[in-house]
């Protein structure tokens, strides 16, 4: 016999790997649950541009900014594809991102730290891009149709941000002594942020066990760790440098490499707003919405316009 019972409806449809669309019945704190984790991951996009924007008047080189503006541009992409992700959730944009401005929204931890070398940008590409792709793969297969859709293109589009960033950090590896050591200081500094991207231990971890269950995470905080370092620790050696941790040794019983343990003071301390750009971060923000309001308002004007059929002054003098 069919069922009726809406809950039955959502449980079988986890169970079967069949989507979650926007128009269908879902609990109330697996929406609340997927507008947390998409709108955060919307706004760590759109933070995410501006360390790396730092850097784009100071590329050394024209075809290194060509690429640079290119990533920044792609990083906003996934910020919209996410937030209008969001939206189908019965959330206006206006809310996610007010609730970013005013600082009750967390993004990720790891755009709060300086970009300070040009180092640092192949350093974002590798190490960044490298843990958010481990993270998105998974992402691909959530519960939640519009979330696992944008995904897909998303990951496309981070796999060349990873490759951008090893061969800007390959580049100097291969350089002077001078080079070599701006890419082993920026390998250094990036490392240990790099793996607070995952979020805390499992056994710490407020949401992991019903994420799971709902299918909305496929894999713990700790297991994509684990790849991630796995993955680097091999990468490193291509580059001829290392990972500041005298603890990552190779495990042959466990087949993965054992690794040192992070400093989750540092990242509460960033998570909670106090890490060495948080205020910058959000100041930017705020900005660069105040300063864009006028685009906003001669975006809805052009609607309206349209919307009541009078013909813009644009399509005038095409007819003229
Ligand atoms: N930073 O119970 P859990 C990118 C919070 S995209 C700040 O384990 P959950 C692209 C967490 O929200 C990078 N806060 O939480 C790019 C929760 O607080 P709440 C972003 C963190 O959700 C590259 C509390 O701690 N990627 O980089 C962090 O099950 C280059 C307890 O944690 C995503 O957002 C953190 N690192 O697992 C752009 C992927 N970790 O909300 C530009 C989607 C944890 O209760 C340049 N998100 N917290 O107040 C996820 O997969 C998950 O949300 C996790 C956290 C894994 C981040």
């Amino acid at each position: 016999m069919v069922s009726h019972d809406p809950e039955k409806i959502f449980n079988d449809k986890i169970d079967r790997e069949i989507k979650i669309e926007p128009e269908d019945w879902m609990p109330e704190a697996y929406r609340k649950t997927l507008i947390r984790q998409i709108s955060q991951h919307a706004h760590s996009e759109i933070v995410g541009m501006l360390p790396e924007g730092n850097w784009i008047t100071r590329a050394p080189s024209l075809k290194r900014k060509a690429i640079l503006i290119a990533k920044v541009q792609d990083e906003a992409g996934h910020g919209l594809y996410l937030y209008a992700a969001t939206e189908t959730l019965n959330i206006t944009r206006e809310e996610t991102i007010n609730d970013l401005h005013s600082g009750k929204a967390k993004y990720s931890s790891i755009f709060n730290y300086p970009t300070i070398t040009w180092a640092d940008i192949g350093a974002i590409g590798w190490l960044v891009d490298g843990a958010a792709i481990m993270n998105q793969v998974m992402l691909c297969r959530t519960s939640y149709g519009p979330y696992a859709r944008a995904m897909v293109r998303i990951c496309k589009e981070e796999s060349f941000h990873q490759r951008q960033g090893f061969d800007i950090l390959l580049t100097l590896s291969r350089g002077s002594k001078e080079q070599r050591d701006m890419c082993q200081d920026a390998i250094n500094r990036w490392w240990w942020p790099s793996l607070m991207m995952f979020g805390p231990h499992d056994n710490d971890s407020s949401h992991t066990d019903q994420s799971m269950k709902w299918k909305i995470k496929r894999m713990t905080n700790d297991e994509l760790r684990q790849k991630f370092v796995d993955m680097i620790a091999e990468q490193v050696k291509i580059l001829g440098m290392t990972l500041p941790d005298p603890e990552l040794k190779w495990n042959e019983e466990r087949k993965h490499y054992d690794f040192g343990e992070i400093n989750w003071d540092e990242f509460w301390n960033v998570v909670k707003g106090n890490g060495p750009c948080n205020k910058q971060r959000l100041e930017a923000r705020n900005k660069a919405w105040e300063e864009g309001a006028w685009v906003r308002e001669a975006a809805q004007a052009y609607a309206r316009k349209k919307a009541s059929g009078t013909p813009s002054k644009g399509s005038a003098l095409v007819a003229a």
